[in-house]
C-alpha cells in the first residue's frame, strides 16, 4: 500500500468499508486521506456524507481513499479539500436558500470555485465528479432543476478552460429530497483517458430536446493511479440507448440496459488499457427512485452476474431521484486493477 510509483507519485487506493469499520481505521491512525461516506453522520471532516437513504442490509457505508502520508487540508471558496500534492478529494455543499442565487447560478459558482480550488493546487484535472441536488427534477421556474445545473455546470467548465464535451471528467447526478447542492470529486495531475459508450450518443451531444445546455461529463474516466494500477471511474450508467430512455415504467428491463450499458463502458475501457475490468468485480452504487425496486435491482444483477460477484456483494444501494423523470435505476462504480494506459 505504501510502496512508491517509480514516477514518485504515491499510489491512490480506495477501500469500501462499513461505516464501523472506516472508523476503526481512522482511531487506529490519523484519518485516511478521505472518504465519501453514504449515509454516513456529517461529523467527520474527512469523510464528506451523501445524504440519501441506504437500502442495502450492511446500512451505511465509505469509500475510503488512500493516498500519501502528508496531506494537507483546507478551503477555496465553498469547497473544502483534503491534498497530498499528487492527488486532491474536494466537497463542496452550497445552499440555495441561503445564497438566494438560482440553481443555474448556484452550479455555476460551485464549480468556479471548485476550479479555483484545482488552480491553486497541483492537481488541476478532475477525474470523477459526484454531484447532489435537491429536487433534481422539480422545475425551476420553466426549467427542470437538472437542467438548470446543466446549464450553470458547462458554463464554469468553458469559464476555466476545463474540457466541457471530448475530456470531460466522469461524473453522476443525483436528486435528494432536501439540503445542499452537494459536489464531491477527486482531482490529478494528469489529465484522464476519456472513455465514451459505443451504444449511446456522448451526453456532452445531447441534443437540445434534454435541455439547453448539455451534461457535462464523459461515460468513464481511466487514469493511471501509481504502483502499476489503472483505476476505472464509471459515470452514472442508465437504461439510455442513442438519446432516449427505454423501457419506461419497467424496472427489470431498465436494469438490464443499465447493465448492458455498463458491460459496453467497460469493454471500450479494457481497449484503452493493458488493465482488464470486469462487470462482476466493481464497487457499485445503485440509486433507486423508489425503495421498493431495490429487490428488483439485486435480483437482476444476481441474474446477470451470478451470486458471488463483486459487483454485487459490494453494492451500495441508495434513494435517490435519477436526472431524468422516466428513469427508475441509475448505476455508478470504480475498480481499480493492475496494468497501465495504452499509448
Ligand atoms: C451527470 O453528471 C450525470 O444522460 O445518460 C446519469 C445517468 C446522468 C445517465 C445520461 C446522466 C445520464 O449529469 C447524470
Amino acid at each position: 500500500m505504501t510502496a512508491r510509483d517509480p514516477l514518485g507519485a504515491p499510489p491512490l487506493r480506495v477501500q469500501r468499508l462499513s461505516l464501523s469499520d472506516s472508523l476503526a481505521l481512522a482511531a487506529k491512525g490519523r484519518p485516511p486521506f478521505g472518504a465519501l461516506g453514504y449515509g454516513t453522520p456529517n461529523e467527520f471532516a474527512w469523510m464528506p456524507t451523501v445524504d440519501a437513504r441506504v437500502l442495502s442490509s450492511a446500512g451505511a457505508m465509505a469509500d475510503v481513499w488512500h493516498a500519501s502520508e502528508h496531506v494537507e487540508s483546507g478551503t477555496t471558496g465553498g469547497v473544502r479539500w483534503r491534498c497530498d500534492g499528487h492527488w486532491m478529494l474536494g466537497a463542496i455543499d452550497l445552499d440555495e436558500a441561503a445564497l438566494q442565487e438560482g440553481l443555474t447560478a448556484l452550479a455555476q459558482r460551485a464549480y468556479r470555485d471548485l476550479f479555483r480550488s484545482l488552480e491553486a493546487s497541483s492537481c488541476t484535472h478532475l477525474l470523477r465528479v459526484w454531484n447532489y441536488l435537491p429536487q433534481i427534477n422539480g422545475d425551476g421556474g420553466g426549467l427542470e432543476r437538472y437542467r438548470q445545473f446543466n446549464a450553470g455546470r458547462q458554463q464554469a467548465f468553458i469559464d476555466a478552460g476545463q474540457a466541457a464535451f471530448e475530456g470531460a471528467p466522469a461524473a453522476c447526478a443525483l436528486g435528494i429530497r432536501q439540503g445542499a447542492l452537494s459536489i464531491r470529486f477527486l482531482a490529478g495531475r494528469k489529465a484522464p483517458l476519456p472513455i465514451e459508450n459505443p451504444r449511446q450518443v456522448s451526453a456532452y451531444h445531447y441534443p437540445k430536446d434534454y435541455g439547453p445546455r448539455a451534461p457535462t461529463f464523459s461515460r468513464a474516466a481511466l487514469a493511471e493511479v501509481g504502483g502499476g494500477d489503472v483505476a476505472l471511474f464509471i459515470s452514472g450508467t442508465a437504461s439510455i440507448v442513442g438519446h432516449a430512455t427505454v423501457h419506461l415504467g419497467d424496472i427489470v428491463a431498465q436494469t438490464q440496459e443499465t447493465l448492458r450499458n455498463l458491460a459496453a463502458v467497460i469493454a471500450a475501457a479494457n481497449e484503452r488499457t493493458t488493465a482488464v475490468f470486469d462487470l462482476a468485480a466493481l464497487d457499485c452504487v445503485a440509486y433507486v427512485r423508489h425503495a421498493s425496486d431495490a429487490p428488483a435491482v439485486r435480483r437482476v444483477i444476481e441474474e446477470t452476474l451470478g451470486p458471488a460477484a463483486h459487483t454485487l456483494g459490494q453494492a451500495v444501494f441508495l434513494e435517490a431521484d435519477v436526472c431524468r423523470q422516466d428513469l427508475l435505476v441509475e448505476i455508478e462504480a470504480h475498480a481499480v486493477a493492475r496494468g497501465a494506459l495504452r499509448a
